[in-house]
């Protein structure tokens, strides 16, 4: 025990609690024939929980965390602390980059040591704990030698040494049982195109990434390969731009039935979406996978990484995921840091319990909708039209045929009422 979290037990659902409780999140309530647990399928990030210290552009660090430090003592303390952080908050995932749980060596075969030491705690921790392994992935943004990119760096040493770290990442995963790999292009953009061959780096990277999917298939790992978009921050192009953007690279390289996306909240509104349009078109389009969840500040414009709070926008997102089916391999991911003046150990496990028992209130609330057809009935009434023959068979004929019906007055668009508000009133009787 690293006796962090001092006397704190356990949290359990308790809405009249006086002290740390889920008002919200029964983790065993049957909703639409599924625990809540299984629908949401919550993820603590090691990142910002566990690794991050609290700066900004303007300061450094503000927590004190007794595992702050290069060693690998620090990181053993770490990886203790987080799993009884797991345990305190009835955890069903984590997620890690390579860099999160080890110290960086002198050498790669010194920081692939390193990691696999960890690794192999983590396996060893996980024989008897509740806790799983949403998704790896590997860190090929914070070191300066990726400051110019990794699969689409101008110096092929950094694709190789980017190769070899995500080799590792992947086998690591597949050690701990993930159910998801993903790779986030950090530094996988551009700053000026004075400097860059944009068509040679996009080629690079669909090469890595078909490389990637070999590799899987080769070690025989059955999760599912995620791309996260993210349109800029830190680079200020990222060829991972939105879900159009990766649906679009991933179809150029045939790899559209092979990789996913991992959407996260406040990347959909960097790229000037909302979270909802994101997750409806990566289910349309057939690659939805999972999400990062969390928020940013709508003045600011910056990745801020706040834990969620609104569950009206919450509801939305949960609706589309459910009305495509729910997750498969993918879950909910708290891709959130607290604010830098939250110092205490209590603030982060209060961050992760409101997180949970916003989300859970959002997706109640999506599955009433859908239970009542409240939304469906309404939309598909709209598109009734296109239920009769004459309106199929249009899709099957060609324009000339169609004129015809038209010069020969068969057709007179009549406009209707879209009725936006009027489903707006109806969301907000669920949230
Ligand atoms: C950065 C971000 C990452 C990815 C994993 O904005 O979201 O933390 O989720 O690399
Ligand atoms: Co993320």
């Amino acid at each position: 025990m690293s006796n962090f979290f001092g006397d704190l037990a356990p949290l359990s659902f308790d809405p009249e609690a006086e002290g740390l409780a889920f008002r919200a999140y029964n983790p065993d309530e049957v909703v639409l024939g599924k625990r809540l647990e299984d629908h949401l399928r919550f993820a603590i990030a090691y990142w910002h929980s566990f690794a991050w210290p609290g700066g900004d552009p303007f300061g450094g660090q503000t927590f004190e965390r007794p595992w702050f430090g290069d060693g690998m003592d620090a990181a053993r303390l770490k990886a203790e602390v987080a799993f009884e952080m797991f345990e305190l908050l009835g955890a069903s995932y984590f997620c890690f980059h390579d860099l999160d749980i080890r110290p960086e060596g002198a050498s790669f075969t010194e920081s692939k040591r390193n990691f696999e030491e960890i690794v192999a705690i983590f396996e060893e921790k996980m024989e008897t704990a509740k806790v799983r392994l949403l998704w790896g992935t590997a860190n090929l943004f914070s070191h300066r030698r990726f400051m110019s990119g990794a699969a689409s760096n101008p110096d092929p040493d950094v694709f190789a040494w980017s190769a070899a770290t995500v080799k590792s990442c992947m086998d690591a995963t597949h050690r701990l049982k993930g159910e998801n790999y993903v790779l986030w292009g950090g530094r996988e953009g551009y700053e000026t195109l004075l400097n860059t061959d944009l068509k040679q780096e996009l080629d690079h990277m669909g090469r890595f990434l078909s490389m990637v999917v070999d590799y899987k298939h080769k070690i025989g790992f059955p999760g599912t390969i995620l791309i996260e978009p993210k349109p800029q921050e830190p680079t200020k192009h990222q060829y991972d731009y939105d879900v159009a953007t990766v649906f679009g690279f991933l179809q150029r390289f045939g790899l559209e039935k092979e990789v996913k996306v991992n959407i996260e909240q406040g990347h959909a509104i960097l790229a000037g979406h909302s979270f909802e349009h994101e997750i409806a078109l990566a289910q349309a389009l057939g690659v939805f996978g999972s999400i990062d969840m969390n928020r940013n500040d709508y003045q600011s414009g910056w990745d801020t990484d706040q834990f969620p709070n609104n569950v009206p926008e919450v509801a939305l997102a949960y609706y589309e995921i459910l009305k495509g089916g729910g997750f498969t391999t993918g879950g909910t991911n708290f891709d959130a840091k607290l604010r830098r003046q939250s110092l205490d150990p209590e603030d982060l496990i209060a961050a992760h319990a409101g997180a949970m028992d916003i989300c859970a209130r959002g997706l109640k609330a999506a599955a009433r909708m859908l239970e009542d057809d409240a939304l469906e009935a309404p939309r598909r009434a709209r598109y009734a039209g296109w239920e009769t023959p004459e309106a199929q068979a249009m899709l099957t004929s060609d324009l000339a045929s169609i004129s015809a019906r038209v010069e020969a007055g068969d057709v007179d668009p009549q406009p209707r009422s879209g009725r936006q508000e009027k489903l707006e009133n109806i969301v907000n009787r669920y949230v």
